[in-house]
């Protein structure tokens, strides 16, 4: 089937959720836990040794019931099965969308295009295996003859992001001996300082672009291979220290880089979605091919999950559904991610592209205006730091923000009391939120110190009390591994899915960023060429007009 173009805001489970916000939104959370016991029970779901803690949400067991409803008039069942089975449901570029089977480890063949798509993924699966064990042995040596120590990962957008927050989150996985970089924007800033730190006979250079055609990433690329070549001079060179990962071979030959080292993936890997495929090789090459694949069945384990499972216990349906709940019938605008965890400090950036390139949408799938928000922005930073930054506004500030905090139960870095000080902080915050401080409790607080006038204390009051009824989602596991991470990820890949469904639009396009680009295309022929037509608006060329002017 085709996804079927339905506005949810017809269903009649929205029309019951109208109603059933009327009843919950004036509810306190604190109320909610006070009249259920059971309400973390109720509200929790497990997954393998992940918990997911929805209570502290602004829900009742009837919201999600309701929520459940919309999902199945929405047909959201049917949806997950187009997806697995490989039909073309990104059908603004007529292509399927499985990055599901990059981790399927099934025997089943997938036939797609009519190629068995398994079967093509094994095989660059095992040229990975094979370029890491030579790379790790030391076997794969440079022009000199010297083995390879520094690998630098060139891409940009879905082939750096992903990359990048994965090598960083399991930096404690990492293989001695090899550092992994990253080269991702066009400001020769971030090529010049990575490479100052660089020996050219010890470095391989990843390029990393599906269509090879990203303007920053070839410029990157360009940079690097003169910088190499500066030293090895001769060409021939470059296949030793250049690997490519793209579904375009024939740009990756014209670059120079031989096709034994070139990495395939295809058309139906989403570049936000790719890092399971090739581009997932800066991974590999940091932790090791086997650690990589643990991350594998980690999603893989998650997918099984969200396909098999009844939607009312489905950890990424319902992660969804909450998307939804608080979208369009509170008005969130805004979502936090709070990893209290430093490995996953690059987590809430890389969500930030995960879901607001898909989901941020105005076209529904028939190609009519929305008339209801798709989604909110997502921003975040790790715990504690983040803490003495912009909690303050989450706690006390205007709007809303539902929020998810992320935390493994032991650390990679058992250090004295640090971890349990770091879940202190974890467990406190969720609990502020929710509860608050009322005036009573501020000002039995004063009363006990004792040591201010009433005229001070009325005067504080106001300031002091947290409203609370701020709703938060906690998310625990063990530990933070690769299998762990795998499973996390596709959590939040299939949670970007439900929302796109609900929301009846098309979540893996990006024709937003097509715009900027074309011109910028134009722009750089301008500051090139003084005599190239120029028809800009005041603003655009008065700005111009100073960088010409200043430009040394
Ligand atoms: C992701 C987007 C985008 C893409 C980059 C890099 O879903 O499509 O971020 O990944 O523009 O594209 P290339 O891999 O083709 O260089």
């Amino acid at each position: 089937m085709m996804l079927k173009n339905y506005a949810p805001t017809h269903t009649h489970a929205w029309q019951k959720l109208e109603a059933h916000y009327k009843a919950v939104q004036p509810k306190h959370l604190s109320e909610l836990f006070a009249e259920d016991a059971q309400r973390f029970e109720k509200l929790s779901l497990q997954f393998e040794d992940m918990l997911f803690d929805l209570s502290k949400n602004r829900v009742t067991e009837v919201t999600l019931d309701l929520l459940v409803s919309l999902a199945q008039e929405m047909e959201l069942p049917a949806a997950i099965e187009s997806l697995f089975s490989g039909e073309k449901i990104n059908a603004t570029e007529n292509r399927a969308v499985l990055h599901t089977a990059l981790r399927s480890f099934a025997g089943d063949a997938l036939e797609v295009e009519e190629e068995d798509a398994l079967k093509e993924v094994r095989d660059v699966q095992q040229q990975m295996r094979t370029f890491c064990n030579k790379l790790h042995s030391g076997d794969w040596k440079g022009y000199t003859g010297k083995p390879i120590t520094s690998v630098v990962n060139i891409g940009i957008g879905g082939s750096h992001l992903g990359p990048q927050m994965v090598a960083e989150a399991l930096k404690s996985y990492q293989k001695e001996g090899i550092e992994v970089y990253f080269i991702s924007n066009v400001d020769g800033t971030d090529a010049a300082e990575v490479l100052k730190k660089l020996d050219p006979e010890t470095t391989l250079f990843i390029i990393a672009s599906k269509t090879f055609t990203t303007k920053e990433t070839i410029a990157n690329a360009e940079t690097a291979r003169d910088w190499f070549l500066k030293a090895a001079r001769d060409k021939e060179h470059v296949k030793k220290h250049f690997v490519a990962l793209s579904t375009n071979t024939k740009a990756v030959a014209e670059f120079g880089i031989a096709p034994e080292n070139t990495f395939r993936f295809w058309d139906w890997v989403g570049g936000r979605f790719s890092l399971w495929s090739a581009i997932g090789l800066s991974i590999a090459s940091a932790i090791g091919y086997d650690k990589f694949e643990e991350m594998l069945r980690g999603a893989e384990a998650m997918d099984k999950h969200f396909r098999q499972t009844e939607l009312r216990r489905n950890v990424p349906v319902l992660m969804g559904l909450l998307s939804i709940w608080y979208t369009n019938f509170f008005g969130c605008q805004t979502h936090a991610i709070l990893p209290y965890d430093q490995y996953l400090r690059l987590l809430p950036e890389f969500l930030q592209q995960l879901l607001m390139e898909s989901n941020g949408k105005t076209a529904t799938r028939d190609g009519s205006k929305v008339t209801y928000q798709t989604q909110p922005v997502i921003w975040g930073a790790a715990g504690t730091n983040s803490q003495h930054s912009f909690f303050q506004l989450i706690h006390q500030g205007t709007f809303i923000i539902p929020c998810d905090f992320i935390a493994p139960v032991n650390s990679n870095n058992p250090i004295g009391q640090h971890h349990t000080m770091l879940l202190s902080n974890f467990f406190a915050q969720t609990e502020a939120l929710m509860k608050g401080k009322t005036e009573e409790e501020v000002r039995a607080e004063f009363a006990a110190k004792g040591n201010m006038s009433q005229e001070e204390i009325d005067a504080l009051v106001p300031h002091k009390v947290f409203e609370g009824n701020r709703p938060s989602t906690s998310i625990m596991f063990h530990q933070l591994n690769p299998y762990t991470l795998g499973a996390l990820l596709a959590m939040y890949e299939h949670k970007t899915f439900v929302q796109g469904i609900i929301w009846n639009i098309y979540s893996f396009d990006q024709w937003g960023v097509e715009l900027g680009k074309q011109l910028a295309g134009k722009i750089e022929e301008e500051l090139l060429d003084e005599n190239a037509p120029s028809n800009h608006d005041s603003s655009t060329s008065g700005l111009m007009a100073y960088y010409k002017k200043h430009r040394k």
